[in-house]
């Protein structure tokens, strides 16, 4: 089976060139003006952009939560994934207390299997006893090479100091990566009781719980320990411009810290949680959305490269009958909003289209940096010969309109209703199979791959020019 795309313009990091591509089964063989080869397919791209498939690095698809899971599985998820122009994602396992990260991961690799892309998947830390911390070297060569923990949530999922710099200390022996979700508990439970003994129990009070001080404590606690310990860091979901001048501090001294945030950061705020009934539960997601003047900074980091990806965080609820399960208590609506489809759709608007960012940055911010950063490249994260043929058709001048009504993410809101935006992938080639054509799902089921990741590679200092 081979593909020809012709007279697209192919974007990377680095550049822009009118070119054909040679796909030949599952990889990229050859690119260059007017090739004239003979193929199974041929795809006219001249007016397009021809990218490298995005790389979403932060999902939760098939995450129990409570007595609720998210809306989205392997298969619907990774499927609307594919139709925004994803072609790869890192989704979690999670390790179960007292439990082996082994039996965590291959209970995952089962569920992930109804993937129909490429997926790769950090491991959750919830305890890491002493005997257990050569499990993370087995992960490792397992080419499971990221691990994420959390400062938040004591009854489930957070850890100790002591934790933390046991894994860092490992990531530094092994060439691993942890990732944290950086809040301070601490303040987070005391505001909590706080609010709900004074009777303020509306979804607007998930975000008073866990102001940005709380997120901003942690970053700069966690920095410390990362520093401590030589070993590099990644930050999930950073939410707010305070957390990134301590972010862009380290980095300036050369810490190798690293960072992601969200569309929901970019493009939503507080001012969505004044919403009317019970429309403010779609915006109870962790971290909060903030105040609005807090996206100028999360851009400017974009730009400057502070911030090194964006990735969607999906962790989708139905507002019917789960978002509404916290009509009276806040703390009961489930966390989490959808966005798995729309990532690419609303940085090339907003960032592209707006002047933010150029093509390349947006490329770089969507696909390449995440690969680079998570042992995914250059198999995935760019158009180069010997990588994996991953390609998005990008028609730069498509409208379209953003629906629940019309989305493919399993979930009965989105974030961005009715929002129009410019920009839409209109053919996702996934390891040399065309899998959207026409908005029409084209690809066989189950048939993404797990992806074995190689080790950190920017353990040393902060790279600005990665
Ligand atoms: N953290 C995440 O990374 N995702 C969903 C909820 C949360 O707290
Ligand atoms: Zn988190
Ligand atoms: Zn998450």
């Amino acid at each position: 089976m081979s593909i020809l795309i012709k007279n697209g313009l192919v974007i990377t990091t680095d550049g822009a060139t009118n070119a054909d591509i040679f796909i030949e089964k599952e990889t990229i063989k050859r690119i260059g003006p007017h090739l004239g080869l003979k193929a199974d397919n041929i795809i006219e791209a001249s007016g397009k952009l021809v990218i490298p498939g995005g790389v979403d690095v932060h999902t939760h698809l098939s995450l129990p939560v409570g007595n609720v899971i998210t809306s989205d599985d392997f298969e619907t998820g990774t499927r609307a994934a594919a139709f925004g122009g994803t072609t790869t994602i890192i989704d979690f396992a999670q390790q179960v207390k007292g439990h082996s990260l082994r039996e965590a991961l291959d209970a995952r690799l089962k569920e992930a299997k109804k993937s129909v892309i490429d997926y790769g998947l950090h491991m959750i830390i919830v305890d890491l006893p002493e005997q257990r911390i050569t499990e993370m070297d087995e992960m490792i060569k397992r080419g499971v090479t990221s691990f994420k923990l959390f400062t938040a949530y004591p009854d489930r999922l957070m850890v100790d100091d002591d934790t933390i710099l046991r894994a860092l200390r490992q990531t530094k022996k092994n060439g691993g990566l942890v990732c944290v979700h950086a809040e301070d508990s601490v303040m987070i439970e005391s505001l909590v009781g706080k609010a709900l003994m004074e009777g303020k129990t509306e979804p607007k009070y998930h975000a008073a719980t866990r102001p940005a001080e709380a997120e901003v404590k942690a970053v700069k606690h966690i920095i410390q320990l990362a520093r401590h310990a030589d070993a590099p860091v990644y930050f999930v979901h950073i939410s707010c411009s305070e957390s990134l001048e301590y972010i862009r501090q380290a980095q300036s001294k050369g810490q190798p810290v690293y960072a992601e945030t969200c569309p929901q950061y970019l493009f939503t705020s507080t001012e969505d949680l004044d919403r009317p009934n019970f429309e403010d539960a779609k915006y109870v997601f962790t971290p909060p959305p903030r105040e609005k003047w807090n996206q100028e900074k999360l851009w400017n980091s974009l730009q400057n490269n502070s911030l090194q990806v964006v990735s969607t965080d999906h962790c989708p609820f139905n507002f019917r009958g789960e978002k509404e399960s916290g009509y009276s208590n806040f703390t009961n609506i489930p966390n989490g909003a959808p966005g798995i489809e729309n990532r690419l759709q609303l940085l090339f608007n907003f960032g592209v289209v707006g002047g933010k960012i150029s093509t390349n940055r947006w490329v770089e911010i969507i696909s390449t940096m995440p690969a680079k950063l998570f042992g995914l490249y250059p198999k995935k994260g760019t158009i180069a010969i010997g990588s994996d043929a991953d390609i998005v058709i990008w028609n730069p001048a498509t409208e379209h309109t953003i629906s629940a009504s019309t989305h493919h993410m399993k979930v009965d809101y989105s974030l961005y209703e009715g929002w129009r935006v410019q920009g839409l992938a209109e053919i996702v080639v996934s390891r040399g199979d065309i899998i959207v054509e026409n908005h029409t799902w084209k690809g066989k089921p189950s048939r993404g791959k797990f992806c074995t990741r190689e080790l950190f590679q920017f353990r040393r200092s902060f790279n600005p020019c990665m």
